[in-house]
Order: C-alpha cells, then sequence, then structure tokens
C-alpha cells in the first residue's frame, strides 16, 4: 500500500491544456469519487473522456487517463488528467484529491517510486532530471540515451569483472585444499586490477566529454583594463550585450552570455579589467573578477597584442592554475609583427576563430562525447574516481605482497562502488538528496 501523490506535471502557467498526475494504491478509487466514470478495477491502460466534479460541482471537462500497475512509471496505479490549463481548474482539480486523502507530492517523488519500485536504477533516474534540464539537442540526445538504459549498460561489465576477480580471490581464501579452482595468484590478480582499472580510466574520460556536452563550460575573460575582454564576450556571442568603451575600467561587474558553439554550451563571464591601485568600487569589480577565476573551467586571459604579458597577467596565471588558461593577444588588426606560437584575434573585427578552434582542442570533446552514452555526473564520475582509486590501493598491495585477504577488501569496496552507481545499494539519504532536485510532479 501507498500513499497517493498528486501534482501538477506541467508549469503552473496559462496555457492551452494543464496535465495533473495522481499515483498510489487508491489514486482510481479517489479518481471514482470525483470523476464521471468510474475506472476502478481496470486491468489495462485506458483513456476516457469526462467530468470531474465536486460535490455536485462541475470543475472541467477533461481527458483522463488511467494505468493500472504495474506496467507504469512509478509501479504504481497511475491516472494523468489532462484539464483546461488554467491554473485555477488545474488546483481546483487538485484540491478535489486533497480533500479526499491524497498528498501533494514532493519533489522528484514519482522519480523516488520507480526507483524504490525497481522500474529504473539510478542512472536512469537521473537521466529523467537531466532530460528536463537539457540545454542543447546534444544533452538532450545523451539524457535520452540514459533515460533507454544504454548509460547503465556500462556499469554491467565493470561490475562483472570486479564480481569475478573478487569471487576467485574469495574462493581461493576459502577453499585451499580445492585444487581444480583456479589458482588466484598474484600476477594475475595483478594484470586483472590493470585490465579493470583501463575500462575505468575509459569511463572516465567518456564521461568528463560527456559532462562539458551536457552541462556546457564556465569561461572567464580575464585582463587588465581596456584590452578588449567586453568586445571578445560581444563576439563571442554575436550580439552587443557588454559595454564597449575605450575608458580603462569600463566594466565593473561580472557580464554573462550563453552560446552553444557546436553543442557546447559556454556560459561566458566577461569581467572588470584587474589593475592595482584601482579605487573602490572598481576594487569590488576586481575582486569579482578573481571569484570569477576561481569558478571557471576555462580561463581566457586577454592582453593587448601590442604590449604583451603584465604582472597582472602573471598573478591571473597564478590564480588559474589547474584550469584551462588560453592567452588571447586581441587587438591583432593594430600589430604589423607577431611572435609565432602566440594565439592572436581581433574582437572589433569579430576575428576569433583561431580562439574558438583552441577552446575546444583544449577542451578536449572528443566526437563520441556528443552521440556515446557515458557516466557524466558528478555522483557518477566521484564513485568512478573512487573506484580508481580503491582499485590502485588494490595493485600497489598486490605488488607489495600484501596478503591477498587485504587486496581483496579493496576490491570488494570497488564492487561496492560499482553497484552504488546504479543505485543499488544506495542510502535513503543519498537518494532523498539526488530527487530533491527533481522538479514536483517528476
Ligand atoms: N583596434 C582594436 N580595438 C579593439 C579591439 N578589441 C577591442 N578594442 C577597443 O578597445 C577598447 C576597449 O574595449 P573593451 O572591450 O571595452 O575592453 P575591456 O577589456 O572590456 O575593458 P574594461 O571593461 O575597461 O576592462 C574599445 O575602444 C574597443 O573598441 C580589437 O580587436 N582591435
Ligand atoms: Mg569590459
Amino acid at each position: 500500500m501507498s500513499d497517493s501523490i498528486i501534482a501538477l506535471a506541467t508549469a503552473p502557467l496559462r496555457s492551452a491544456l494543464a496535465v495533473i498526475r495522481i499515483s498510489g494504491s487508491d489514486a482510481f478509487a479517489l479518481t471514482d469519487q470525483v470523476f464521471s466514470k468510474k475506472i476502478s478495477g481496470l486491468t489495462k491502460k485506458a483513456f476516457f473522456v469526462g467530468k470531474i466534479s465536486d460535490e455536485g460541482k462541475d470543475i472541467d471537462q477533461v481527458v483522463l487517463l488511467a494505468y493500472p500497475a504495474p506496467r507504469t512509471f512509478t509501479g504504481e496505479d497511475v491516472v494523468e488528467i489532462s484539464c483546461h490549463g488554467s491554473p485555477l481548474i488545474a488546483n481546483e482539480i487538485i484540491e478535489c484529491y486533497l480533500k479526499r486523502g491524497a498528498r501533494y507530492a514532493t519533489r522528484g517523488e514519482f522519480s523516488s517510486r520507480a526507483f524504490y519500485n525497481g522500474k529504473m536504477d539510478l542512472v536512469e533516474a537521473e537521466a529523467v532530471n537531466d532530460l528536463i534540464n537539457a540545454t542543447t539537442k546534444e544533452s538532450k540526445s545523451l539524457s535520452l540515451m540514459s533515460l533507454e538504459g544504454k548509460t547503465s549498460q556500462l556499469v554491467a561489465p565493470l561490475k562483472k569483472s570486479l564480481a569475478d576477480l573478487v569471487s576467485l580471490i574469495e574462493v581461493n581464501i576459502d577453499y585451499p585444499e580445492y585444487t581444480d579452482i583456479e589458482e588466484a595468484n598474484k600476477a594475475k590478480i595483478s594484470s586483472s586490477i590493470d585490465d579493470i582499472r583501463r575500462n575505468v580510466a575509459d569511463l572516465i574520460k567518456g564521461g568528463r566529454g560527456g559532462k562539458i556536452v551536457k552541462d556546457g563550460v564556465k569561461v572567464a575573460i580575464v585582463g587588465e583594463p581596456n584590452v578588449g575582454k567586453s568586445s571578445l564576450l560581444n563576439a563571442l556571442l554575436n550580439e552587443d550585450k557588454a559595454i564597449v568603451s575605450d575608458v580603462p575600467g569600463t566594466t565593473r561587474d561580472v557580464v554573462e552570455g550563453d552560446v552553444d558553439l557546436h553543442g557546447v554550451l559556454l556560459h561566458l563571464l566577461d569581467t572588470a579589467g584587474i589593475r592595482e591601485n584601482a579605487e573602490t568600487i572598481e576594487r569590488q569589480g576586481i575582486l569579482r573578477s578573481e571569484k570569477t577565476i576561481k569558478e571557471a573551467d576555462v580561463v581566457i586571459l586577454v592582453i593587448d597584442a601590442r604590449n604583451g604579458m603584465s604582472d597582472e597577467d602573471r598573478r591571473v596565471e597564478k590564480l588559474a592554475a589547474g584550469k584551462i588558461l588560453i592567452p588571447t593577444y586581441n587587438k591583432e588588426d593594430l600589430v604589423s609583427s607577431k611572435d609565432s606560437g602566440k594565439l592572436y584575434v581581433s574582437a572589433l573585427k569579430k576575428d576569433i576563430k583561431p580562439l574558438v578552434e583552441r577552446l575546444f582542442k583544449e577542451l578536449g570533446v572528443e566526437e563520441s562525447a556528443f552521440v556515446s552514452p557515458s557516466l557524466n555526473n558528478a555522483r557518477q564520475l566521484g564513485l568512478l574516481g573512487q573506484i580508481d582509486a580503491c582499485l590502485s590501493d588494490a595493485k600497489k598491495d598486490c605488488d607489495a605482497n600484501a596478503p591477498i585477504d587485504l587486496v581483496s577488501v579493496n576490491l570488494m569496496s570497488a564492487y561496492n562502488q560499482a553497484r552504488q552507481l546504479l543505485g543499488e545499494n544506495a542510502t535513503t539519504d543519498l537518494t532523498d538528496e539526488i530527487f530533491s532536485r527533481f522538479c514536483v510532479g517528476k
């Protein structure tokens, strides 16, 4: 028995239609109390046209779809009502159900029920949310692949190879007298660990590429005042978003803009020019520039091609340690001789192709990242990293001739983390946290 939850599945705005969803053991019985047709006892999915009314008062004429358990999204009886798209009507219908014992769903509660009822694993559930939040065609198609289970399929061979290795060791520990059992000698274990680590490394590489395609990248445009940062932002966005002037210190706050470049969403952040001895307000802007560098994945350091790198630029280089840093010499049109090996652009003339090409090269997004399923969210990549760390420890112990049960402990935890990828042994705290990022009604 599960209590019935209800939510508006569409946006709470005036529109042609609104969809309300109810799921739970008494979803059909509750519907019988408010709908003009009886749906209890249905064994196959069906749709009806009828009226919703409350104590003799008609609320709306609706299309109602009834899906009997267990072949439904949540695994429970589900009702979907398409009513006329006034928030007022949708609210009245929801009220009818609440009055009769249904409860308003919390964020992601339909998906979490689907997960707990075994209708989908955690990777597929996460894909539901990714699909709703996708901002580019490419990220949408990656999420759809995940929802169809293609990403989860990447985990199966990893789980199997870890399970095989652990069981081989365990059998040898438990039954050393059985000579027909393959002997788990250290060299064999060590080379199996290498094979599994290669697989994990491929998954991590694919996941990082997929993460860029799915989430986009944060690109900070920084440099000294007047070097052409805002002009570069405008050129990348192909619109006059930021104010450009020949007065140094024009940009005071961070100016943001998104652009879809060949399927990768770039979140561009134009910042205040960094210089010493700035007055109070400008100083505030500079502090924000420094904070933006720390938050960015990529830092485009704009330098006036006529001047070369300054001490301030070198400070930016240090702040951006560990990030992709692209020194970009702007105002190419004003110099007659160029140094080979430097990247030149002219933001004024919108001549920025070399920068875009370099950006893609640095991001290392391979073609496959756009079309292949990958374990690409922070949770999945974090678990893959932990699996790799356990395998690395197991390998070290193995090569150092440590007792075999010690090697097995690390392999066992790698195996458990592989299971966690799919949510097979997930704690309620974790799943609550994941589903709380969903919308209500999903
Ligand atoms: N000739 C030439 N001038 C440029 C180029 N890019 C920018 N400028 C000019 O340089 C001046 C400063 O440009 P901005 O884009 O405002 O520079 P900024 O780095 O954002 O400046 P602050 O916001 O003050 O830090 C403007 O007069 C631009 O027209 C370029 O490629 N060539
Ligand atoms: Mg500016």
